[in-house]
């Protein structure tokens, strides 16, 4: 009796062990946990809301699977605001402990969370934010957005070529607005045009009225903008109220100041403006008429190119699980993230091993109407743009 039941009693230990060996670890290790930093309220909320339904869409398509580990994503709203995304990100890798942070829908928010990546050597997808230098903060960051540079040079050679000899500049005042201040006046300066007034606008609370009116004064070939996606709709208004659409003043923009989720409501006025940019929701493929009309259904508005940051996103968090079979060593996935290249609803896509950033098409493109909306509709393509800034170093 004692011996048969010291053994059974020595058994169950034995196999208790063995389950704890065999389940316990491998049960904690069994979700890979995606913690998603967005501005899902104040005045950048529909970057979130597009970035946020895309990734949901991934995940609904490809399955909340990725080899063999179950994929969580944790969303959360930091506002806007620095401090906040910071703290989030504390809180996802202590708390949480989350193998990616991705999000990051402006470029201060990018730069608050950029040494958090490097200490834990964590993931960092930047899904949104687009000052060329964010990728130098962390060896951990890899962005599947874009960079200002990447996609002013294009809109500068494009102006060069059709007539603008002098342009004026107006944009945001910080990270990205400069980026592209900089790139459009050096390119078009190297092609022989000239830019005769620059301003820089303060990212809060905007207004424009007081700059339009000089430039409707100076009357330049050109005015070229670039504000943060969601802040074109207000520019529009305040173009037109200066009567600056019927001035000869021809309007060039990054694709942010028309982008795919307010275009529409920007009117007729906005007709025939030319911007160039890395996504049109109207670009001509068969994987962008499918991601089109699957996010429409789901979020019941238009993807924007903050939604194909987040599509991209996360298809190379799970390529990179893939590539790892499953492990979520940092140093390894940003390893296998490195040269990744693919084909997203915007084009052909990559990874540049050696900067971590996009290369991707960069589209000239035309506001027309089709089937009774307003579209960028693209016409030419500048085909695997880096970014140019970190390309000439
Ligand atoms: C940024 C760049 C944000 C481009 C944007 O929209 C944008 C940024 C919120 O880097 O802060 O369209």
């Amino acid at each position: 009796m004692t011996s048969r039941f010291a053994f059974t009693r020595r058994a169950a230990i034995a196999l208790g062990g063995a389950l704890m060996l065999a389940g316990g670890p491998a049960l904690a290790q069994e979700t890979v946990k995606i913690g998603l930093i967005l501005p899902m309220t104040g005045p950048f909320a529909s970057t979130g809301r597009q970035i946020e339904a895309a990734a949901k869409l991934y995940i609904a398509e490809k399955g909340a699977t990725v080899a063999g580990k179950k994929v969580e994503l944790i969303v959360k709203d930091d506002t806007g605001t620095p401090d906040v995304t910071r703290r989030i990100a504390q809180e996802l890798l202590v708390n949480d402990k989350v193998s990616f942070l991705a999000g990051f829908g402006l470029t201060p928010l990018a730069f608050a969370v950029a040494p958090l990546a490097t200490q834990s050597k964590t993931p960092m997808i930047v899904m949104a934010a687009a000052t060329s230098s964010i990728t130098e903060q962390s060896p951990f960051i890899v962005r599947t957005s874009f960079t200002l540079p990447q996609v002013t040079i294009g809109i500068a050679d494009w102006a060069a070529k059709n007539g603008v000899k002098k342009a004026m500049t107006l944009v945001s005042d910080y990270g990205p607005g400069i980026d592209a201040e900089k790139a459009f006046k050096d390119r078009l300066t190297a092609a022989g045009g000239e830019v005769t007034g620059e301003v820089r606008i303060p990212l809060r609370n905007p207004d424009f009225a007081p700059f339009l009116q000089r430039v409707s004064d100076a009357k330049p070939d050109a005015l070229f903008v670039f504000v943060p996606s969601g802040v074109g709709s207000q520019f529009m208004k305040q173009f037109v109220e200066r009567g600056l659409d019927k001035s000869g003043v021809r309007l060039i923009a990054t694709g942010d100041v028309t982008d795919d989720d307010i275009v529409d409501s920007m009117g007729d006025v906005a007709l025939g403006t030319i911007t160039t940019h890395h996504y049109s929701a109207n670009h001509n493929s068969p994987e962008n008429k499918a991601f089109v009309a699957a996010f429409t259904k789901a979020a019941n508005v238009r993807p924007n190119f903050m939604a194909v940051g987040g599509w991209d996103g996360m298809h190379l968090i799970y390529e990179a699980l893939k590539k790892t079979n499953g492990a979520t060593d940092g140093t390894a996935l940003v390893e296998a993230m490195k040269g990744m290249s693919w084909t997203s609803p915007r084009g052909p896509i990559s990874i540049d091993a050696k900067t971590r950033d996009i290369v991707q098409n960069v589209y000239v493109r035309k506001i027309e109407k089709v089937d009774g909306q307003l579209y960028n509709v693209e016409f030419s393509t500048f085909e695997a743009v880096p970014d140019p800034v970190k390309a000439g170093k």
